[in-house]
């Protein structure tokens, strides 16, 4: 009948699958969807209630007493900010704007590398969304709000089960006059290896309808050439393009000659002839220390044209200091995270910064009343995701020593527990400083942090040292990465690669030191869109789908099949989503913009004789029951 036909329509049986339907779905369809995603909402709910979220089992949990975060009041009407300048007059013109005041420029950090160097990316994107409306009413003046690109866009998919494309738009919506920005690794999009010219390319134009203003390209080696396609496409898109030198070493030591001021300037230069609008100057694993900064951006204003943005962590503690020197040599912008998201692995202190300037030639002009009340939202939010937490207590100088980048220290650190290497932490760092120097010292940077990482703790774990790895005579395994890279498939770092070890790692097989793009072939576009339009039942793929499945093609193959199954569950709550309900408890889910979800948990049966437990709910007032299986 009627019922069965529709059920068996393939638009129906992909509708699960989407978040963007409501756009897309006749009105028939309404009803019948709206119960469907209320019953995989409940059966989430109820999943995690019974058997818990396997990301948070065996860790620490927020304090019970906890307050529920609340954004601040969006106080009066968003007024035209930078996304106006943008928007009216162009990417020239935004820079030309940075260039002519006197200002230091702020770009908050929170929504990207604040939660993922302290909180291992987990940031869910409700709670994102939750103060967008109060940053475009109250902060409007910042520069920019870094809030997509890095680790967050797989993480969103994979852990969070949500989709990273909607994030972004949201947050869109909801702040319309502060620029978006986000941090794009060239050729290596916001992957872990070199992608086809024309699929960076994709990419690159779908961020940019999204959403997104200001891209920061880097590229893992700082090889100018590996990152024309992925500049070209943001000039192309008539975005910011934020060109980008990753900056390791220290000027100021002769004993790291390789990177040296000439070097930075000459990079400088390079990006200001490939068409950046804005020089970025990331200090990922926050190395450049006050003075040096002072020199090196002394350096680069006097050289190159372009305003500067600078990025840093504060893992040794003196990342406030940087800064101050960096806006005293005339930097343009500068990158921190809202207080409660700063310092350690993370950004400086955005609220000091304001502070320590206020009164002087380079005051803000932001707010700092609303940057407080902005804070303690952030702060209850950071509350709610204790699980995540590293705990790094104290600022700590070895970085210097082994230059991780803030991004990858805790993640390391976790890959050295579940290793058992835990107790040989500071063997890792010396270890990973050695596999630097083996690799020839390199920039140390997704993606090429990953594998300076996977060889540290293969020396660790097997007890190598620097001089048995680079011994001719002395057999042993590589790890797929290091081969990887040694073979040319991230591009090459300023002098090549070291012959020695790539003679040893490649066993005589051939390396390339073309740029990787050039040798592989595009991918057909349409042909993977319908493929993949089939493999998930009809569902119709659009751009942003194709472009996550083209980054990611089995995290976003696992995430649509959840998502078949459980619904729009990033529109729970995080400690819901997290640790599900209590009895009693009743919670609001938007599942679409004014359609909300009342739930409240009943209670539970014992495990039944299937091994499943019936979960009792009132769905909007009605008695609903959904049956889970324990695996407690
Ligand atoms: C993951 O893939 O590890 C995280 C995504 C959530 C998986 C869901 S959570 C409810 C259910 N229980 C599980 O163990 N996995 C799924
Ligand atoms: C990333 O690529 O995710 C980084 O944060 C690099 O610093
Ligand atoms: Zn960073």
């Amino acid at each position: 009948d009627f019922v069965i036909n529709l059920l068996k329509h393939p638009t129906f049986l992909s509708m699960g699958y989407t978040t963007k339907f409501i756009d897309t779905t006749p009105e028939l369809f309404q009803f019948k969807k709206r119960r469907d995603r209320g019953t995989k909402i409940l059966t989430y709910i109820a999943d995690i209630t019974v058997n818990g979220h396997p990301e948070t089992a065996g860790r620490p949990r927020p304090a019970a007493e906890a307050k529920a975060p609340r954004p601040p009041e969006a106080k009066g009407a968003p007024r035209p900010g930078t996304r106006q300048l943008l928007e009216t007059q162009g990417p020239k013109a935004v820079a030309d704007w940075m260039l002519g005041q006197k200002k230091l420029l702020l770009t908050d950090t929170t929504m990207r590398d604040g939660h993922q160097s302290l909180l291992a990316t987990r940031m869910r994107s409700i709670d994102m969304i939750k103060a967008a409306p109060a940053y475009a009413a109250n902060l409007g003046d910042l520069f920019s709000v870094e809030c997509w690109g890095g680790a967050t866009f797989d993480v969103a998919y994979r852990f969070l089960q949500e989709c990273p494309w909607q994030r972004l738009r949201d947050i869109r919506t909801a702040m319309p006059n502060v620029l978006t920005q986000m941090l794009l690794r060239a050729s290596n999009g916001v992957g872990y290896t070199n992608y086809p010219d024309n699929v960076v390319r994709f990419f690159v134009s779908q961020a940019a309808k999204t959403g997104v203003d200001v891209f920061r390209v880097f590229d893992s080696l700082n090889w100018v050439e590996n990152m024309r396609v992925a500049m070209d496409a943001v000039i192309e898109a008539e975005k910011i393009c934020e060109g980008t030198i990753c900056y390791t070493g220290d000027i100021l030591d002769p004993a790291r000659a390789k990177y040296d001021l000439a070097y930075y300037v000459g990079m400088a230069k390079e990006l200001e002839a490939a068409g950046a609008h804005v020089l970025g100057l990331k200090d990922m694993a926050g190395l450049l220390k006050p003075a040096a900064a002072r020199a090196l951006v002394t350096a680069l204003k006097n050289e190159v044209g372009l305003p500067i943005h600078f990025h840093t962590h504060d893992t040794s503690g003196i990342a406030g200091a940087t800064v101050l020197a960096a806006a005293e040599a005339g930097v343009d912008a500068v990158d921190a995270a809202m207080d409660a998201f700063s310092g350690g692995t993370s950004q400086p202190c955005l609220g000091s910064i304001v502070e320590a300037l206020a009164h002087t030639e380079r005051d803000t002009g932001l707010d700092i009343a609303a940057i407080r009340r902005m804070s303690n939202y952030w702060e209850a939010v950071r509350n709610q995701y204790a699980a995540f937490e590293s705990g790094t207590r104290a600022p700590a100088s070895e970085v210097y020593l082994h230059e991780m980048p803030g991004g990858q220290f805790t993640n390391l650190k976790a890959q050295a527990r579940s290793l058992g290497l835990e107790e040989r932490w500071h063997e890792v760092a010396q270890a990973y400083a050695d596999a630097n120097q083996i690799f020839g010292d390199i920039v140390k940077v997704t993606p090429s942090s990953k594998v300076v990482g996977d060889m540290a703790l293969m020396m660790v774990a097997q007890g190598l040292t620097k001089a048995d790895v680079l011994d001719p005579a002395k057999e042993m395994a590589f790890p797929e990465s290091v081969v990887d890279m040694l073979k040319g498939n991230l591009g090459q770092p300023p002098g090549g690669w070291p012959a020695a070890i790539s003679a040893k790692a490649l066993k005589g097989e051939a390396a390339s030191t073309e740029r990787p793009g050039a040798h592989l072939a595009p991918v057909d576009l349409e042909a993977t869109r319908a493929k993949l339009s089939a493999e998930l039942n009809g569902y119709p793929v659009d751009d942003e789908d194709l472009a996550g499945y083209l980054m990611y093609p089995k995290v976003f193959l696992d995430y649509m099949g959840r998502h078949r199954q459980y619904g729009p569950v990033r529109t729970l709550p995080t400690p819901v989503f997290f640790y599900g309900m209590e009895a009693g408890q009743q919670i609001s889910a938007e599942i679409d913009p004014g359609k909300t979800l009342e739930i409240r948990f009943q209670t539970k049966s014992e495990t039944d004789e299937a091994g499943e437990v019936k979960v009792f709910f009132e769905l909007n007032g009605q008695p609903r029951a959904v049956r889970v299986p324990n695996r407690s």
